[in-house]
């Protein structure tokens, strides 16, 4: 079921027992402010979420609230993931749900990376 990005952070997410390490992940990166494993219901060949450490549900949320640090390393790290992978070339594609009609799942701020194929044009 979608999410209300605009709910309060709910402690309990599935994300959120990852980052505590009470349910394993497939990780493939981790530093201070990210962390990064594959999606258990890949969408494309390559297809790895990357997750800041903080408690966000939304974009928004992250951008007011989220330390000038907190940001830049989520950022780095989402580029540190592709590159690591081998996604650079040919290509990737990030995407990020937020809310309900994006049909955000789980409610932990995450961006998507596919790669792999030929993803054709963007689709909303
Ligand atoms: O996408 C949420 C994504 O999270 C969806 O592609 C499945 C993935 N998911 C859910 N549970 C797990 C676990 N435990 N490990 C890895 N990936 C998981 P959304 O953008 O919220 O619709």
């Amino acid at each position: 079921m979608p999410i209300d990005a605009a709910r309060p952070y709910d402690p309990d997410n599935i994300f959120a027992k990852i980052l505590r390490g009470e349910i394993p992940s497939n990780k493939v990166y981790e530093d201070a402010h990210a962390l990064a494993f594959h999606d258990i219901n890949p969408q494309a060949p390559r297809h790895i979420l990357v997750i800041p450490k903080g408690a966000y549900v939304s974009w928004d949320d992250f951008a007011a609230k989220g330390s000038d640090a907190e940001i830049a390393g989520f950022v780095r790290a989402v580029g540190q993931v592709a590159r690591d992978a081998g996604m650079v070339e040919p290509g990737y594609r990030l995407l990020a749900n937020i809310g309900q009609d994006a049909h955000q799942e789980v409610p932990h701020l995450h961006v998507h990376i596919f790669a792999g194929r030929p993803l054709g044009p963007m689709l909303v």
